[in-house]
């Protein structure tokens, strides 16, 4: 957890002449004592203290999970940055408690409710999940939280309730991110509610055991394994049932790129790249590019919730 330089640039997109040459940029930035480094060597985050939980192999894949340095270190949060570095060098400003989630809408049971109220009674459980980002990397997480709908149960959802929202936190003093208008703040994600009644859709607080990094979405995200990374709503304050379809960020800021489903689909292109596979953080880089699995191998559990529904017009 000391180096926060992401060890591998977003080959992806780039061609692999720019991806090394970038790597011997970053080698002699690292080389001349690059401010990163010395940054993160004098603010190192705090470890998050070890949770109680239980292992659940039946919602485990067999695959390694990734180092924390890769989980915690190569992430997206525009909150924090756009850069993959970004949110584990400057999510140490969020505040992750007091913290408490409203609930509004289509249930029964509406109100503002402190964290540990909501975790009270919710038991805890690891699951290696593969989690599977839009711009085609990929993670094996060990994600310890309860099923999302253990949560929404007791809010007692109405018949009229066929969608569930969910909102980030919106404080830019605390979130710097948030002064930048690279997307619409507060970041806002969906589902509709049987996606997130399924028993794989994840409330997560933490990761390998302990309270998960605040770069990671503490004190509470959304882990949703099959969809594209960015349904995975970190930092959440607000969940809402709704009638009608949320009004989801990246659907707003680029409608024909990212749509309100976004499964995972080998399939169906991104517009301005192929989804057919995936790079692999921290695996050596010949040995990191797979296929990516139609729901990033979770079809067995969740194909049928999409039973005559065309997955090119609904991606
Ligand atoms: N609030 C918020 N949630 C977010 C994002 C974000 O920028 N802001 N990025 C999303 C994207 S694109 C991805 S890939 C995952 C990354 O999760 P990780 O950093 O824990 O791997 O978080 C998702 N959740
Ligand atoms: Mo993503």
């Amino acid at each position: 957890m000391k180096v926060r330089v992401p060890r591998i640039a977003p080959s992806e997109i780039t061609p692999q002449e720019v991806y090394f040459s970038r790597r011997t940029l970053l080698a002699g930035a690292l080389a001349a004592g690059a401010s990163t480094l010395l940054r993160a060597a004098e603010a190192p985050p705090p470890q998050g203290a070890p949770l109680k939980y239980s292992n659940n192999p039946q919602y485990s894949v067999k695959e390694a999970p990734n180092k924390l340095e890769d989980i915690a270190g190569y992430n997206n949060f525009y909150e924090f940055g756009t850069d993959k570095d970004a949110p584990s060098r400057y999510a140490g400003s969020l505040r992750t408690r007091p913290w408490s989630v409203s609930v509004y809408g289509e249930a029964e049971v509406h109100g503002t409710f402190d964290l540990e109220d909501l975790l009270k009674g919710q038991a805890l459980e690891e699951r290696i999940y593969r989690f599977r980002c839009v711009e085609a990397w990929s993670l094996v997480v060990p994600w310890v939280g309860f099923p999302l709908s253990n949560l929404l149960a007791r809010f007692k959802p109405t018949s009229r309730a066929k969608y569930v929202e969910f909102t980030t936190l919106y404080d830019p003093k605390q979130m710097p991110g948030q002064r930048v208008p690279v997307l619409t703040w507060p970041y806002v994600e969906g589902l509709r509610i049987d996606e997130a009644m399924h028993p794989l859709t994840l409330m997560v607080v933490g990761l390998y055991g302990r309270v998960l990094p605040n770069q990671d979405g503490a004190p509470l995200r959304l882990i949703v394994p099959w969809k594209y990374g960015f349904k995975s709503i970190k930092s959440i304050v607000k969940i809402g049932f709704t009638a009608q379809q949320p009004r989801t960020t990246w659907a707003g800021a680029a409608s024909n790129e990212y749509g309100f489903y976004a499964n995972v689909n080998p399939q169906v292109d991104h517009p301005r790249w192929s989804q057919a596979s995936e790079r692999r953080i921290g695996a050596p880089f010949l040995a990191a590019r797979r296929p990516t699995l139609p729901f990033n191998g979770y079809a067995n559990e969740v194909a049928s919730l999409y039973q005559g529904m065309d997955l090119r017009r609904n991606f």
